[in-house]
């Protein structure tokens, strides 16, 4: 079944020569400490060789000058599948195979159907987006993502009226997944994730399919995963294989796991704190030996965008 009844660009639309332009002097002055870490961890065994990508850059990024570097957004991570600890997906997600990649959209949809990862690269526009990102245990990073709106994928499927949420599925690949074969987590495989329709077709939810201007390392979650700025990090599902639309709030691996930690919405509040810890503030990954603490901003910074998603509603109740 063909997903693409709608006249596709050609890719030269798409890029530019003016952006690519603009990119590669971007990529210029940023080859100090940045870039620095690609020569070490790009290689990784197993890892598929990164590749560039053709982007424009999107004004909705946070200043470049702040970003993390790609040494500690690679090495400092979460992906269970691999492991339980920080340096685990670093370690462990190389072996993953992420050549040939489809995502199954489907669900409450008009058109089902699945996206290869190379349509995901030439038939949209990819923009970077430098995004503040914030896990639910009090770090944070910035990271310069190189991905799709959200929105302009679903629009494709032609979603029904009685759509109101969007569900998200990794992939389940035991043999090549370690996390998947130990008991330690007590997650249940696959790992999922949910939205509400408007949190998803806001302009701010992307599907990245990079960092720094190429494809990403697997323990970010190659070859596609969400990134939702607004929200706790768990929200962003990495290495995803399934889109569902549904009438009802689809349930997601915290909050299956530890109801009472982890609700569905996982906004970032400082006012809220986790049940063990506080979430007024956060550790700046990357800041050195004395890391350097900042005061956490409602909805991550990014309260302007998207506060009024929320008016009315109790966000210490609807957490
Ligand atoms: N499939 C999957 N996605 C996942 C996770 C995971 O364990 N499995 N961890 C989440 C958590 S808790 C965080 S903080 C972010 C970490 O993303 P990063 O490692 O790219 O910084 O990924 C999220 N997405
Ligand atoms: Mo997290």
């Amino acid at each position: 079944m063909s997903l693409y009844n709608y006249p596709i660009p050609p890719s030269s639309e798409l890029t530019s020569e003016s952006t690519f332009l603009d990119r590669r002097k971007f990529l210029a002055g940023t080859t100090g400490l940045a870039l620095a870490g690609f020569a070490g961890t790009a290689e990784a065994k197993g890892q598929a060789k990164l590749r560039e990508l053709n982007f424009e850059k999107s004004p909705m990024s946070v200043p470049m000058a702040e970003a993390t570097s790609f040494k500690d957004i690679t090495q400092y991570n979460n992906f269970y599948e691999f492991g339980t600890s920080k340096t685990d997906p670093a370690r462990h997600a190389g072996k993953l195979t992420t050549v040939p990649w489809s995502v199954k959209v489907d669900g409450l949809v008009n058109n089902p159907g699945q996206v290869d990862f190379e349509d995901l690269l030439t038939k949209f526009t990819l923009e970077e987006r430098v995004y503040r990102f914030r896990c639910v245990e009090a770090w944070s990073m910035v990271v310069p993502w190189v991905g799709i709106p959200l929105a302009s994928l679903l629009k494709k499927f032609d979603i029904q009226g009685n759509a109101k949420y969007v569900a998200f599925e990794t992939l389940v690949r035991p043999s090549e997944m370690i996390g998947q074969r130990a008991r330690g987590s007590g997650i249940k495989w696959p790992y999922v994730e949910g939205l509400r329709m408007d949190e998803a077709m806001h302009p701010l939810s992307i599907l990245a399919v990079g960092i720094y201007g190429k494809t990403m390392m697997n323990q970010n979650g190659a070859p596609v995963r969400l990134v939702v700025p607004w929200k706790y990090g768990f929200k962003s599902i990495k290495s995803i294989v399934r889109i569902r639309l549904t009438e009802k709030q689809p349930s997601s691996t915290w909050n299956i796991l530890i109801p009472r930690e982890y609700g569905f919405y996982s906004n970032v509040n400082p006012k809220r704190d986790h049940p063990r810890w506080s979430q007024a503030s956060e550790r700046v990954i990357g800041s050195g030996l004395f890391a350097r603490r900042i005061k956490t901003q409602m909805f991550n910074g990014y309260a302007d965008q998207v506060a009024d998603l929320y008016k009315g509603m109790d966000l210490q109740k609807f957490y």
